[in-house]
């Protein structure tokens, strides 16, 4: 894989693998604005952009196809299959079809993203992921001047998902982002974390991230995306569409009708971390605001 930082590595370092972590957490400590350049310059680069580790990402995790409890994902999600895998990519496209991950891929850099990653439940966790821009894979299949949203859906293998058979979700968990959310230059498919292949339980082998939005927009493991005109259906949103919108944009002045959204627990932080305020869009204001100029967030929450 191709990673922007490989050439800040040397082959003894990348060996044994803690070192290598820890060197990663001091240059995400030390700069990683400049490295990913995808950081704003502003408040954000305030806030130490220190990844957790691989054991905390891959350990604590919603995915509801496996159960609710946190450690539901890592202890079920490994009978799940990943490979072969292939995304149906349809709707209002020029080139609808069923494409592999290899010819997904196909052609692109595989880039190093450091985001900070904010659970509407308020915790938050910052993730190296690797993989590539959604606008890029999209761009692919040709989008049609006439689509307006892109839809997602997750792979349902109900044999080795205990929270499918459960039925009070309904599955196949879906998702969704309007065209220009979904084509802006933050929002990525990610194939791995810290360069090594996606672990199951944060949703192998490809899933969405979405870094200004809660977490839950970032759908898992996707088997389907569809070009559309009109806004699609979102798993949360029909659960209960009260507390849980269409655009889920993270935002510290509009709490959830239940809590506080303007701070959040850093995972791994310990017991008696202090909490840390919640930035506006998460930290990428300077990047996305622009995309609901005119909008009222309080209404388009
Ligand atoms: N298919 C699917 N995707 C999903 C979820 C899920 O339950 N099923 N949970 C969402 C929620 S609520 C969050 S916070 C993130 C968690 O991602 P992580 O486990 O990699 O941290 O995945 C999102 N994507
Ligand atoms: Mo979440």
């Amino acid at each position: 894989m191709a990673h922007r930082w490989k050439n800040d590595l040397t082959p003894n370092e990348v060996t044994p693998k803690g070192l290598w972590l820890n060197r990663r957490a001091m240059m995400a400590g030390l700069g990683a604005a400049a490295v990913t350049g995808a950081m704003p310059a502003s408040r954000a680069s305030a806030q130490a952009l220190e990844p957790n580790t691989l054991e905390e990402i891959s350990s604590y995790n919603n995915f509801y196809e496996f159960g609710w409890n946190k450690t539901d994902p890592a202890d079920h999600a490994h009978a799940m299959v990943t490979s072969p895998w292939s995304i149906s990519i349809d709707g209002m496209v020029d080139r609808p079809g069923t494409y592999t991950l290899e010819q997904l891929l196909e052609g692109l850099d595989i880039e190093e993203r450091i985001y900070r990653f904010r659970c509407v439940e308020a915790w938050s966790m910052v993730v190296p992921w690797n993989g590539v821009e959604l606008a890029d894979v999209l761009a692919k299949a040709g989008v049609q001047s006439s689509a307006r949203f892109v839809a997602f859906e997750t792979t349902v293998q109900p044999d080795v998902m205990p929270g499918v058979r459960g039925r009070i979700i309904p599955f196949p968990y879906v998702e969704g982002l309007r065209l220009d959310e979904a084509q802006h230059p933050l929002t990525m498919l990610a194939t791995g974390i810290y360069g090594d292949p996606m672990p199951k339980q944060n949703g192998a082998p490809i899933r969405l991230v979405v870094p200004w939005k809660y977490g839950f927009k970032s759908i898992k493991s996707i088997v389907r995306i569809t070009l559309t005109d009109e806004q699609p259906p979102t798993t949360w949103n029909r659960l209960n569409a009260r507390e849980y919108g269409f655009y889920s944009n993270v935002n510290p002045t509009v709490d959830h009708p239940r809590w506080s959204q303007a701070s959040e627990r850093k995972i791994g932080g310990g017991l008696f971390a202090r909490r840390q305020d919640t930035l506006m869009f998460n930290g990428y204001e300077d990047q996305v605001a622009s995309l609901y100029a005119g909008m009222d967030l309080r209404e388009d929450y």
